[in-house]
């Protein structure tokens, strides 16, 4: 989709989305970090609830939110890439990219569909990238390396804290996070101060 901070923010931010982690995959190099990527692409991996929020619409998040567009040729790192796990995500990823072709032709869609490999994790500081940008606040939350890939709550104020999902849904759903008063007033602030920006940088 571009960038995979705009994406990791895009979805956190998603009810039914519950963990999110930006890595590294679609490629055979071994190992992959930022610097030296070798043929993979910047992914982000999403476990969601499949009672709350469909496969189907977690593409049509995908299909609507390209950095690039879909149809322009752009390097590997950034390309347009589904990795479905099982067959039932491949037979919907497929159908899905029929019906998104049907809506963009005559120009052509340049988004691969491929089944999951190796999935490698980028590094920390890459992870909840939009979150870490309020440094006094993540000092308050305690993330280290783990939590960083695995938070939900670090998955979701990353998301909010960019803009994405909007100040009345954070305010439903903030009292669940089991923040501090302190740490509910920034965010706060933040939210709906950010609330509609870009979501690519
Ligand atoms: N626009 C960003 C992209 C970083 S990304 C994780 C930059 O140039 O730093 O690919």
């Amino acid at each position: 989709m571009g960038c995979f901070w705009g994406a990791e923010s895009l979805y956190g931010a998603t009810t039914g989305v519950l963990r999110t982690t930006v890595g590294y995959a679609g490629g055979t190099k071994e190992g992959p970090t930022y610097r030296n990527l070798g043929d993979h692409t910047e992914v982000l991996e999403i476990d969601y609830d499949p009672n709350v929020i469909s496969f189907k619409d977690l593409l049509h998040l995908f299909w609507n939110n390209h950095e690039y567009g879909l149809t322009t040729p752009i390097k590997r790192q950034y390309m347009s890439l589904i990795l479905y796990h099982d067959e039932e995500q491949k037979t919907i990823a497929e159908q899905s990219k029929i019906e998104e072709q049907i809506k963009r032709s005559p120009e052509v869609i340049t988004t691969e569909i491929r089944a999951k490999t190796n999935f490698y994790p980028a590094e920390d500081y890459h992870q909840k990238y939009r979150l870490q940008g309020h440094r006094d606040l993540c000092d308050t939350l305690n993330l280290n390396s783990k939590l960083l890939q695995t938070s939900y709550v670090a998955t979701k104020l990353n998301g909010y804290l960019a803009g994405v999902g909007g100040f009345e849904q954070f305010k439903s759903e903030v009292d669940t996070m089991g923040l501090t008063p302190t740490q509910k007033e920034y965010c706060n602030y933040y939210v709906e101060k950010n609330e509609g920006q870009g979501l690519y940088c």
